[in-house]
Parts: structure tokens; sequence; C-alpha cells
């Protein structure tokens, strides 16, 4: 299974005590979009509690321990009741977050490259229509939670959804190939209400040589 599914950080298949991925970039670097003190807050403290949670909830089940990110959020409906909305909350809360911040960068004038390109052409008419339905998607989600692109795979085609607290699509249908983060706390500290202008300058941060097709 595990090669089906996306491959995001490298420690995408790491497993119990799961660490804090340093980011893959200066905390600076993705002025002006996010500044210093959002994602400092950001990764150091949320990201890292989810980890810490995490790693808390599977410490007395051995059994567990050698599950990935996705192989634990795939198996929670079959998880010791206890703890399956800590795992839920928690796994996804890890999982997403690796996600969110693997896929940013510098804004450099990035646009999709011609593969994903012609893939936003078939299937939202372009890419500035993908845009316009994400950002929709973004601002449609009441209270906490994430706008994704995702690639569903028996289709093979790509769509967007969304998902409330740190839920995460289904990762037996579809491979997330990106997200937006849009609890307040990924945004407030700079943008306070304004979760509008977080997602105009999200846009411009995407690291889209990290999307990957399959
Ligand atoms: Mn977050």
């Amino acid at each position: 299974m595990r090669n089906h599914l996306v491959q995001s950080l490298n420690n995408m298949n790491e497993h119990y005590p799961f660490q804090t991925e340093p980011l893959p970039y200066l905390y600076d670097y993705l002025e002006p979009c996010l500044n210093v003190e959002t994602l400092h807050f950001h990764h150091d403290k949320h990201y890292a509690a989810y980890v810490e949670n995490l790693n808390k909830t599977l410490r007395d089940y051995p059994q567990y321990q050698n599950m990935s990110l996705e192989q634990l959020i795939i198996s929670v409906p079959h998880l010791p009741k206890i703890i399956q909305t800590p795992v839920l909350n928690n796994a996804g809360g890890v999982y997403n977050h690796q996600i969110y911040f693997d896929k940013m960068s510098h804004a450099a004038g990035q646009k999709p490259g011609p593969e994903i390109e012609a893939i936003f052409n078939r299937d939202f008419g372009s890419y500035e229509n993908w845009k316009a339905i994400m950002t929709d998607a973004a601002m449609g989600v009441f209270g906490s939670g994430y706008a994704w692109l995702v690639w569903n795979r028996s289709s093979k085609r790509v769509s967007i959804q969304t998902t409330p607290n740190q839920n995460t699509p289904d990762l037996m249908k579809f491979i997330p190939l990106l997200l937006i983060d849009v609890w307040e706390h990924s945004y407030y500290l700079q943008y306070q209400n304004l979760r509008i202008d977080y997602i105009k300058c999200w846009f411009n941060i995407i690291n889209w040589g990290k999307v990957r097709l399959h």
C-alpha cells in the first residue's frame, strides 16, 4: 500500500515515536505572505503539539507503533474506541501540517508547470478557474479545517474537497496533492479576520515542484 500513498515529507513513512520535522526553509522564507511570528507559532507550537499528543496517545499501544501516519488515519475505525478520536485528530494534525508546510515556497511568481496546467484545463477549465473554486472552498470552511486539491485514484481526475477539524480526505480513494490550512491559527496573527487575503497570498507561495500528479 505504501508506494501508492502520497509521499510529501521524507518522514511520511515513519512511525512512533513521531518527530516534529523542521521546516524545509527558514522562518522568514515565506515573507511577506506568512511572517516569522505566524510560522513560529504554527510550526513550533501547533504542529509540534499534534506530534506530542499523537505520541502520548500511542504510548501504551505497542501494536500500533509501527504504523505510518497514513496507515493510522486509514485504520481509525478499527482502533480501540478510546483512541479513535485522539488518533483521528492528532495523526491528522501531523499529516495535514506536514503536507501544508512542505508545499510552500518563497513567492517567485510561480505557476503550475505544463503537466498540472493541462490537468487544470481538463478538470476545472483553467488554472484561474481552479483558483476561483479553491478560494470559494477555502472561504467556505466554517470554523476550522482545510481545503484540498486531491487526485481521485479511480477516476484519475483532480478535484477540490474541504475537511473540518484535522480530518483528511478518504485516503483510500484520494491522494492529497495540496492543501491550505484555514484554521485561524494559520493566519490570524497576521491577517486577523481577513482569511481572503491569506488565501490570495497563499496561491503565490505554492511550491508547484512538490505537487506531483500520480
Ligand atoms: Mn494549522
